[in-house]
């Protein structure tokens, strides 16, 4: 049976769209991204992600960079739009031979595999029959997730199903700063359910396929308050709801937080599919939010604000790694003992890192960001939660969806242009650190 290396588990993520290039090679479908970053005025340099970092022809050096840095596993996604160009039938064999060399690539330097099967890169066929506004779009990704496994099973050492669903659900089909761009507000409440069951259909075909262990990775922010008011307080409560307990609760039996949505697209049995067992919970961890009761008329019960007092990074992120320790005990006093081992699939930061005339790329912030966010996860081990493993976002500097090539949060700058490999001084004390945690 194939192990994740024991004690600690280092990682970086990256995920297909965003590093992979090659968009029209070996068969590989058109995707929603592909769609939406080529309508004018969606992404911010005018940039798609069709060249991105080149890694679908550059894997191996990728690699090479991975077992320089140290690190026990790579968390990568696999593009669904690869194995199935219009998102139905069967599968793409060369989209799946990328797949697996990629795979034996990372079993020979004695990296641990670890596979994203869908970080928001939706074939577009399946968008235009409702994407995950649409039932059946559930049941197609528990048909593509048995292909993959059926092909790599044997050695992929995680699966994880969806990356922030959350984020895909509110950016993509609420608010429509993401692909597919669907502005809906709350109505959007069935891509969360869609996608939550297409999780729990995939979490039975890989259990078919593969013995390896199995989570999803949603992205967490505790909701901090603007004051104490109390409409502040049930805005945040409210916030808190929808992004930390709609896609969690269901997880662990507990089913949707009361009010959360319209749940008239639950069907009779969806809970029980959704809630099947997994293994690990992996928690991508970038910042808290500042949250106030909604204006006047607003369609949303809750108004998000900036956070006063905290160093922001490039992005405009505040840099607050205690909301890390807070937001583990908290999944850890609300879940108990049904909370499975945690990973932090994601944990990073963007800066404007440049070249310097020495050719070396200095990233000192980033070198702070990380340090002080493993501490955070430290006292979160200290409190009790059993934390197993922490994935840097990102390997690379790559194409950050709606802001192109403007957003460097690599360990490693890569010059767009020559699409050269340069490691940032952040990649060398990461690398002492894996080295002294052994
Ligand atoms: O680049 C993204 C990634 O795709 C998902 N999590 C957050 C990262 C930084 O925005």
């Amino acid at each position: 049976m194939p192990e994740l290396p024991g004690g600690f588990l280092w990682g970086v993520s990256t995920s297909a769209y965003q590093i992979e290039g090659a968009v029209t090679e070996d068969g590989r479908g058109p995707s929603v991204w592909d769609t939406f970053s080529a309508a004018p005025g969606r992404i911010v340099d005018g940039t798609t992600g069709a060249v991105a970092t080149d890694s679908y022809h550059r894997y191996a050096d990728d690699v090479a960079l991975m077992r320089d840095l140290g690190v026990g596993a790579y968390r990568f996604s696999v593009a669904w739009p690869r194995i199935q160009p219009d998102g139905t039938g069967p599968a793409n064999a060369a989209g799946l031979d990328h797949y697996e060399r990629l795979v034996d690539a990372l079993l020979d330097a004695g990296i641990a595999p670890v596979a994203t099967l869908f970080h928001w890169d939706l074939p577009q066929a399946l968008q235009d029959r409702g994407g995950w506004l649409s039932r059946e779009t559930a049941h197609r990704f528990g048909e593509y997730a048995a292909l993959v496994a059926g092909r790599l099973g044997d050695r992929v050492r995680m699966w994880i199903t969806l990356n922030e669903p959350f984020v895909h659900m509110s950016l993509g089909y609420a608010l429509g700063t993401h692909a597919p761009g669907e502005q809906l507000l709350f109505d959007a409440f069935p891509v969360a359910h869609h996608q939550l069951l297409g999780h729990g259909l995939a979490v039975a075909a890989l259990r078919d396929h593969s013995s390896s262990p199995v989570t999803l990775a949603n992205n967490y922010s505790p909701a901090r308050p603007a004051t104490d008011d109390p409409a502040d307080l049930a805005a945040a409560a409210a916030y808190d709801a929808l992004q930390n307990r709609v896609f969690t609760d269901p997880l662990f039996g507990l089913g949707y937080p009361e009010g959360a949505a319209d749940l008239s697209v639950v069907r009779e049995g969806d809970l029980d599919v959704i809630a099947a067992p997994i293994d690990a919970l992996g928690v991508n961890y970038y910042n808290p939010t500042g949250v106030r009761g909604p204006a006047d008329g607003s369609p949303l019960p809750f108004e998000m604000v900036p956070l006063e007092g905290y160093p922001t990074t490039a992005f405009g992120w505040p840099v607050a790694p205690d909301g890390l320790r807070e937001m583990l005990v908290a999944l850890h006093a609300r879940y108990g003992a049904a909370l499975p081992p945690v990973y932090i699939t994601e944990s990073g930061c963007a800066y404007d890192d440049v070249i310097g005339p020495d050719g070396s790329c200095d990233d000192p912030q980033r070198i702070a960001y990380l340090d002080a966010h493993l501490d955070a996860l430290a006292a979160a081990q200290a409190d009790g939660v059993d934390v197993r493993g922490y994935f840097v976002w990102s390997l690379l500097d790559n194409w950050e969806w709606a802001e192109g090539f403007t957003k460097r949060f690599g360990l490693v700058h890569v010059d767009f242009d020559t699409q050269a490999r340069t490691p940032k001084s952040s990649f060398a004390w990461l690398r002492e650190r894996i080295r002294d945690h052994r």
